[in-house]
């Protein structure tokens, strides 16, 4: 017997998995391209474009000579956490001049995660500043690049003056599984910031 529109949505809602956008932000060449690919279950959506000798004085290649190419637009992948939760990643270009597409990129996202390098931790700051600015919930993961000093996670949270609340990991953004930790953190992190806001506010 065909059923109604309600038992239909019902039985939908039983199935269809919830989706949720999360940004994958951080400064030039920090990994947010290759986080993207390792753990995207699809053919990840690339906008690279080689670097060219036009943009050497302002392209910081200090700790990643071998990078060819740069993100001009975004990158995009998905993962399936599990039966019920599926994620779409949207990696944002590294360099300042193509920050006019961060307020489109964040549009609708749950979180983020701002990727960082300990031999160039100024470059998050800006990621940084804008996630709070917007009061989007992100996880802060240090990139541990091949002969980069390993500093604990506390010691980046107070180089970074991060609030006690922001998770700070350290990951390896080529190993898939390394990288879909990070996506769980931002993801707990940002039900954890949501369920705060729902608190009744203090008389
Ligand atoms: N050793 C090591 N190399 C890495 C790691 N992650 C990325 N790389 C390399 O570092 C370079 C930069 O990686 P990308 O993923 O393009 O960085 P990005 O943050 O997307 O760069 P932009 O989009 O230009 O800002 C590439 O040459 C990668 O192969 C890592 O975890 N370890
Ligand atoms: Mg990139």
């Amino acid at each position: 017997m065909a059923f109604g529109r309600s038992e239909r949505r019902r039985r939908s809602a039983a199935v269809e998995p919830v989706t949720l956008k999360i940004l994958v932000a951080g400064g030039f060449g920090v990994g947010k391209t290759t986080l993207v690919g390792a753990v995207s279950e699809i053919k990840p959506l690339r906008t690279e474009e080689r670097l060219t000798e036009a943009g050497r004085p302002v392209d910081d290649l200090d700790g990643v000579e071998t990078k060819t190419t740069t993100t001009v637009a975004m990158d995009f992948g998905r993962i399936t956490v599990n039966d019920h939760l599926v994620l779409y990643l949207f990696g944002t270009p590294g360099q300042d001049r193509f920050w006019f597409l961060w307020d489109e990129l964040a549009l609708g996202a749950l979180g983020a995660v701002v990727l960082a390098d300990t031999r160039r931790l100024a470059d998050s700051f800006a990621a940084i500043d804008y996630f709070e600015r917007r009061g989007l919930p992100f996880t802060v993961a240090v990139n541990c690049f091949d002969g980069a000093d390993r500093y604990p996670p506390e010691s980046v949270r107070e180089a970074l003056d991060l609030d006690p609340q922001v998770p700070v990991m350290l990951c390896d953004a080529r190993h898939k599984d390394s990288a879909r930790d990070v996506l769980i953190s931002v993801v707990e992190h940002a039900m954890q910031a949501g369920d705060c806001r729902r608190e009744p506010a203090l008389p």
